[in-house]
C-alpha cells in the first residue's frame, strides 16, 4: 500500500516538474532571439550609422582600419560606454540593457557618430 502511494505522487507530480520546466523556458527563449550586430569602423566613418535595437540585443565594433585607432564611447543620462583604445583588428562589445537613443563617438575621430535606437 505504501509504495502504491508513492507511485502515484510520482505520477501526479510529473507533469507539474514538466510545466515548471516549460514556463522556464521562457526566458531562455527570449534570450535566443536577441540579436548581435556587427558594425565596422573604417575609413573615420562607422558602418552602418544608425541602427535600430531591442534591449538585450549586442553590438560588436571592430575596428577594420589599417593604421588607425578608434576609441569608442557613449555618454548616456543612465549608463556611459567606454571601448578604450581599439587597435587595428580589435573588437569591443556592447550590450544595450536601457531603451532610448544612444550616440557612439570616438574619441579619436570626434566626426565618427553611430546613433543607436533601443527599444
Ligand atoms: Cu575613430
Amino acid at each position: 500500500m505504501p509504495i502504491c502511494n508513492l507511485g502515484r505522487t510520482f505520477l501526479i507530480g510529473t507533469p507539474i516538474a514538466l510545466m515548471a520546466g516549460l514556463l522556464a523556458l521562457g526566458p531562455a527563449q527570449a534570450d535566443l532571439a536577441n540579436v548581435v550586430r556587427v558594425v565596422l569602423q573604417k575609413g573615420r566613418q562607422y558602418a552602418p550609422t544608425d541602427l535600430f535595437l531591442h534591449r538585450g540585443d549586442t553590438i560588436v565594433l571592430v575596428n577594420g582600419d589599417d593604421g588607425a585607432i578608434h576609441h569608442a564611447f557613449i555618454e548616456a543620462d543612465r549608463f556611459a560606454f567606454d571601448a578604450g583604445d581599439q587597435e587595428p583588428g580589435k573588437q569591443a562589445t556592447l550590450t544595450l540593457k536601457e531603451p532610448g537613443d544612444f550616440v557612439i563617438e570616438c574619441g579619436i575621430h570626434p566626426k565618427m557618430k553611430l546613433t543607436l535606437h533601443v527599444e
